[in-house]
């Protein structure tokens, strides 16, 4: 059995040798079939807000949505920044699109080679521009500027997020996160921990990449930076029963978010697959009262290979939705557009940097107004909503009126 209570005892114990922001550390090396006697829990201070009264708690996640607030600013500015550095040369191919006068096969393929370029891939780039098309008909526009609009505005169609996509953050949910390695898993279970944990949610980790001892310690190094506490068993061991502890230990402790890294090796295809498939089994059959969320993580950098990684892992697993890296770097911004669009997947966060607030949710509106900002088309782009406005005004550094 897993012997929940005493470990919490031992737990106190370590606790209060060791002060509360220490990783606590217990060791079980029985390692036989049945994962129920092979564990190591590390605990850390996850509960400590459950020693907090609930006004305590009102207060500092009212604080921590002002701080969220301040936050998107800066969110939303770098992510344009980040863009900025593909959107050089998007930016000047899309203004130079407008310069011809005629709606002509010209200006067709020239379109469709600046979205190419931009990541959107070809599926993508020739839905957008048969959609385009049949407006254009309609509305009987005869100039390629007036089609500026147009083009934005299917663009932004194409990433249009469900009103559910986040209602798995307050469910009982356990979060497997998946994707190639070097992409970001790690970071980014760090960074949703926190997030979750500022939010009050009681949140766990499990790190289930035992490939190498030192994407453990990694995760531990997070875990430590949120403030959550993490199960993990040594190096080499097997991915399922670190989710089986992992499981355990968050019915016993009415965990609301279980936080799951996996291992990313794309050499080793086929057991990675097989291993990622084994832990969907142990969930449902261990915890079948909790809310599966499947996200992958996709580098934004690498372009197209990017959608071929969410191709290849959404033809074996299930994934509810996607989290894109990388934003900060040398993505052009398009693999966003292209991934929703092709495998009708959504993107529901997006990474920007390596600090804890550099992971947002992702949102279309800001995305496509990052994208576009300095396309000097804001006096007849109706894009943005009503809400937005103000947020939008008061951040200097988007538009520079
Ligand atoms: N610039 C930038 N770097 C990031 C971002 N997200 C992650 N990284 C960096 O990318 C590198 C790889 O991140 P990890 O989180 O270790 O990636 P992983 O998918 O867990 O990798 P494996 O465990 O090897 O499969 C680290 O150096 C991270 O700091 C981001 O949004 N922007
Ligand atoms: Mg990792």
């Amino acid at each position: 059995m897993f012997g929940f209570g005493k470990k919490k005892k031992e737990e106190e114990n370590i606790t209060s040798d060791y002060g509360l922001l220490n990783n606590n550390i217990k060791d079980i090396d029985d390692k036989s079939e049945d994962y129920s006697q092979d564990e190591k829990v590390i605990f850390n201070d996850s509960d400590i807000n459950e020693s907090k009264n609930e006004k305590e708690i009102i207060k500092e996640n009212e604080e921590i949505t002002n701080e969220d607030t301040e936050k998107k600013k800066g969110f939303f500015a770098r992510l344009k920044e980040g863009l900025t550095k593909s959107r050089n040369s998007f930016a000047e191919s899309f203004a130079n699109l407008f310069k011809a006068n005629e709606i002509d096969d010209d200006f067709y393929d020239e379109l469709e080679e600046t979205l190419v370029m931009a990541d959107l891939g070809v599926e993508t780039t020739e839905k957008i521009i048969d959609d385009l098309k049949v407006k254009v008909k309609e509305q009987k526009i005869k100039e390629a500027e007036a089609c500026k609009q147009l083009i934005v505005n299917i663009i932004r169609d194409q990433m249009s997020v469900d009103d559910t996509a986040y209602d798995f953050e307050d469910k009982k949910t356990v979060v497997l996160v998946i994707g190639v390695n070097g992409v970001g898993k790690t970071t980014s279970i760090g960074k949703l921990a926190a997030q979750y944990k500022k939010r009050g949610k009681k949140v766990l980790m499990a790190a289930a990449d035992t490939f190498r001892a030192a994407a453990i310690d990694q995760l531990k190094t997070w875990s430590n930076r949120a403030g959550v506490d993490i199960i993990a068993q040594g190096e080499g061991a097997d991915p399922s029963a670190v989710v089986y502890d992992a499981v355990s230990a968050a019915k016993s402790r009415n965990t609301d978010i279980l936080l799951i890294d996996t291992a990313g090796r794309l050499h080793n295809k086929k057991n990675l697959m097989d291993e990622l498939g084994k832990m969907r089994r142990v969930i449902s059959r261990e915890y079948p009262e909790a809310n599966v969320e499947s996200l992958i993580v996709l580098d934004g950098t690498t372009g197209q290979n990017a959608l071929e990684q969410a191709r290849q892992f959404s033809s074996v697993t299930e994934i509810n939705g996607i989290i894109i890296t990388k934003l900060d770097g040398t993505a052009k911004g398009g693999i966003a557009i292209a991934i929703q669009s092709e495998l009708n997947v959504p993107v529901k966060y997006i990474g920007i940097g390596e600090q804890v607030d550099d992971l947002q949710r992702f949102d279309p509106t800001n995305y496509v107004n990052a994208l576009f900002a300095d396309f000097d088309i804001k006096s007849d782009i109706e894009i943005i909503v009503d809400s937005d406005i103000e947020k939008i005004k008061n951040d200097d550094d988007l538009f520079d009126v």
